[in-house]
């Protein structure tokens, strides 16, 4: 070849590799960037913490999801919004909210049985009603209902006995209950409203009680801030950070200020992500109680979801809704005591740990310690090997957390594989541990991905493609019901024929895949064609309408099955898809799921 030619070809290389390579650019920013936030010189608990629970309690508990009759969906705790309740009328709920079964005992027995290290109460919410003793406003749970009792002391205590961070939820700014409160257009005129009035006269006063009142606070926890600029915003934390140096304020007070990060609700980064932060979800689709939501995540769910956000370096404050006579929901007790039982076998595993620093496998994700990674393994390969890519230190030993028992292993290469025991193939997660020499290796996201046929699935994360043309990954965020949010990342704007996202795969098992789409599409894209690329063949595919897309309705997905492909020898494949000719975006890609077909 001439050299002029060579050098061309080398040109366009780099070129194609440079555009291609804009997946491992995201995620060195992204990790490398950390939170954003100056870490608290406190904040070393918070990081070795990994599990909280978050406690949504309020009036809003009493009324259940329901008002006038009708049903509610989502976030219990917004009732009064989504009912328009006029403040006044929604007041009287005070009168009768009587929770005589609430045992702070209890609740603290019950975070330290699930294995939680922290907890965080709700104390004032949206709806303006203070659940402690309160001089600021006299609509409090003391002075407006027949319970008369300050539930937050007794907690404040209970969870001291049992060695739990205490820490408060409060709605800094909206607050429905008050004409200067933000956020309630239905009663009062949003633009008359003076939020300055509201802050001197109800939110600083109540946070100063909150901060003086109820002993050392592990966390106070900021929601939706408003009406604050930067600098009043600084002002409000450094006079609230006198009175309780130690406490760790969230990010959600606002301005960038905050002593660790909180993601969106039921959000886990793509990326693992360094320094202090967390992910919140319900443990239902509600934050308060609803009577009608039972669709509690499952043990498994909830130890697999602490292991994810554990995998990407953060904490999970799993909320759980007590109902208006202070009882926690049988489900959420059960389910937390079953969590506990795994957490005190592999504990080890979580507490402490840093994010892995082999990213997500078929079989399941890795956490940390300095000399030791964790494998969870949620799925067990059927032919017992499992897989370590990209494993380059010296190992020491191998062994299974739960029973230290000794585990068979070898290297080939950058390769470690084990010979794993028998184990129940409905173990939501079991724990390996890999005890290495040298130091910690960085976070490998350049790798393939493994493709093998010992797992029922391999799901291909759209925001792992590597993107050419005009595609990009774009994170949506959307609820089904009201409130319950969702946070899907995806590859969009796909439209031209030229425009091509791929995957590097390393493919462990010959045999035939079928290949699933996961996406959504609206009425513009559907029933386009486009090209999959796969081991040296080429699958149509033809999209089908999943719904219509506007901002904030929810995005609908299927799991389209489009083709089987077969891999003739095990090795390195790019899977590429892009449109099969220039058109409209194709789809919201969330995924691509190979199957191997027995
Ligand atoms: O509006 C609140 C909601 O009710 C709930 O308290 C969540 C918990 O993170 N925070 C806000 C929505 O993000």
């Amino acid at each position: 070849m001439m050299k002029k030619q060579k050098y061309i070809r080398l040109l366009l290389c780099l070129v194609f590799f440079a555009k291609t390579s804009s997946y491992a650019q995201v995620m060195e920013e992204m990790w490398d960037k950390g939170t954003g936030l100056k870490e608290h010189p406190n904040v070393g608990w918070f990081k070795d913490a990994k599990f909280g629970l978050f406690i949504h309690w309020g009036l809003y508990s009493k009324l259940a999801g329901k008002w006038n009759g009708k049903n509610y969906y989502g976030s219990g705790e917004w009732i009064m919004n989504q009912a328009k309740i006029p403040a006044a009328e929604y007041a009287k709920v005070a009168s009768t909210f009587n929770p005589v079964n609430f045992n702070a005992d209890e609740w603290a027995q019950l975070a330290s049985d699930a294995g939680i290290k922290y907890l965080v109460i709700t104390a004032k919410h949206h709806e303006g009603f203070a659940m402690f003793d309160s001089k600021a406003s006299d609509f409090n749970i003391v002075k407006a209902t027949p319970y008369g009792k300050d539930p937050m002391k007794a907690l404040a205590t209970a969870t001291a006995k049992k060695n739990i961070r205490f820490g408060f939820y409060y709605s800094q700014f909206v607050d429905w209950h008050e004409p200067n409160g933000g956020r309630n257009s239905w009663d009062f005129d949003e633009s008359k409203k003076n939020y300055a009035s509201y802050y001197s006269q109800k939110a600083i006063p109540q946070l100063k009680e909150l901060l003086t009142n109820y002993g050392p606070l592990g966390i106070v926890w900021f929601d939706l801030p408003g009406g604050l600029t930067k600098e009043e915003t600084q002002k409000l934390v450094d006079s609230l950070h006198a009175l309780q140096p130690q406490s760790l304020f969230s990010s959600r007070v606002g301005q960038g200020l905050g002593d660790y990060k909180d993601f969106g609700d039921s959000e886990i980064p793509d990326a693992p992500v360094k320094g202090a932060w967390e992910s919140i979800y319900t443990h239902n689709d509600s934050w308060g109680y609803i009577e009608h939501d039972l669709n509690f995540k499952s043990p498994a769910a909830i130890i697999q979801l602490l292991a994810k956000v554990a995998s990407k370096g953060g904490n999970l404050m799993l909320n759980v809704g007590p109902d208006g006579n202070g009882r926690i929901p049988y489900h959420s007790v059960k389910y937390l005591r079953e969590t506990g039982k795994w957490l005190k076998k592999n504990g080890e595993a979580i507490y402490g740990t840093t994010y892995g620093f082999i990213p997500q496998q078929p079989w399941g994700v890795t956490t940390a310690k300095p000399g030791k990674l964790f494998l969870h393994v949620f799925s067990r390969p059927g032919n017992g090997k499992l897989l370590v890519p990209g494993f380059s230190n010296a190992v020491k030993a191998v062994y299974a957390l739960g029973n230290r028992q000794s585990v068979s292993w070898k290297k080939a290469g950058n390769d470690l594989e084990l010979q794993l025991p028998a184990f129940a193939q409905d173990a939501p997660n079991t724990v390996f541990v890999v005890e290495y020499t040298g130091a910690q290796p960085g976070y490998d996201n350049k790798s393939a991905q493994i493709v093998s046929g010992q797992y029922a699935t391999t799901v291909l994360d759209a925001h792992t493609a590597r993107l050419s043309g005009n595609p990009k990954t774009k994170s949506f965020t959307f609820s089904h019901y009201f409130g319950d949010w969702k946070h899907e990342t995806c590859v969009i704007d796909m439209q031209q024929k030229k425009d091509s996202i791929s995957f590097q795969l390393r493919v462990t098992e010959p045999g035939d895949y079928r290949i699933v789409l996961e996406y959504s599409c609206g009425q513009e894209g559907f029933k386009q064609e486009g090209v999959i690329g796969f081991a040296g063949q080429q699958y149509l595919f033809r999209t089908l309408k999943t719904g219509e897309f506007e901002k904030n309705t929810p995005l609908l997905f299927i799991k389209h099955a489009v083709s089987i492909a077969t891999v003739q020898q095990p090795g390195e494949y790019t899977l590429s898809i892009h449109p099969y000719q220039d058109g409209k975006e194709l789809f919201k890609l969330r995924s691509v799921i190979l199957e191997p077909v027995k």
